[in-house]
């Protein structure tokens, strides 16, 4: 089965064509690495903080998107465990935004049967706003759609240290054999344990990097860029991302 629909032909050309995302090669797992909200603020003379919020707005559009899309996990990079060396006003900001997102969209989430759930330290965020995320997980902890899935306080380099130090004292107290730990073991370890690797990551903003996102997770990932700003990252080139997916030829490292 096919799906027709109009998308931008360039990303700057509103130039309407029609594109076709086939149905059962939709990407299972996309990851995203939202950037681009403070240019996008500073383009129009606003404070940061103004392209964040535009951002979580624009977060609920593309999570309504993947939802209707059939994809199965929608990873959002939404916090780095650098971003901690940012003005404190902005990550004060930062860190009021899950409530605000949840206020006024938790119900929409839970209507569509989407499952909320965060990877990083987060018993390292403020009460506040562990408490807000947690009742979402909480709410939608038996849905079985859509698993949004927040990088919250996330670092790769940092997921993969404490894997190692939560293998190294099993060893000690003589639960594991260092002679067992292999690829599928060390990845059990990892916050990512039930979702998996992503199969496409998304970059706005125009950065060709991964900046400390899902390092080990993305071996195989395929890489789509774009230099539109994440608030005018619209449904549209997040279907062309989609279709550009499926267009490509994954080899696993094979032939
Ligand atoms: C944040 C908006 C998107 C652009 C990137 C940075 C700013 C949504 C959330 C969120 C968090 C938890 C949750 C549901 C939504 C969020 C932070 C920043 C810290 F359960 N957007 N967004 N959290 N931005």
């Amino acid at each position: 089965m096919q799906i027709k629909l109009p998308f931008l032909k360039t990303n700057k050309k509103a130039t309407k064509e029609n594109i076709t995302l086939h149905r059962e090669n939709i990407p299972g797992h996309v990851a995203i690495i939202m950037d681009g909200n403070g240019r996008w603020a500073n383009k129009r003379g606003l404070p940061r903080v103004a392209g964040h919020k535009e951002g979580m707005s624009n977060v609920k559009k593309i999570v309504s998107a993947a939802s209707n899309l059939g994809v199965k996990v929608l990873t959002l990079y939404a916090f780095s465990t650098e971003n901690w060396r940012r003005p404190k006003t902005e990550v004060d900001y930062l860190m009021k935004l899950p409530m605000e997102f949840l206020n006024t969209y938790l119900p929409e989430l839970i209507e569509k049967n989407v499952k909320v759930q965060t990877i990083g330290d987060f018993l390292a965020l403020p009460e506040h706003t562990r408490k807000a995320v947690q009742h979402a997980k909480d709410k939608t902890a038996e849905n079985s759609g859509l698993v949004l899935n927040i990088a919250l306080n996330y670092g790769s380099r940092d997921e993969i240290i404490r894997a190692m130090k939560a293998m190294t004292g099993e060893i000690v107290n003589g639960q594991l054999e260092a002679d067992d730990i292999d690829e599928d073991l060390f990845s059990r370890y990892l916050f990512t344990d039930d979702i998996g690797d992503p199969d496409l990551l998304i970059r706005t903003s125009g950065e060709q990097r991964l900046s400390n996102f899902l390092l080990w997770q993305s071996a195989y990932t395929e890489f789509w860029f774009t230099d539109v700003l994440w608030p005018d990252f619209s449904e549209q080139l997040f279907e062309k991302a989609l279709s550009d997916y499926q267009q490509r030829k994954r080899r696993y490292g094979g032939i």
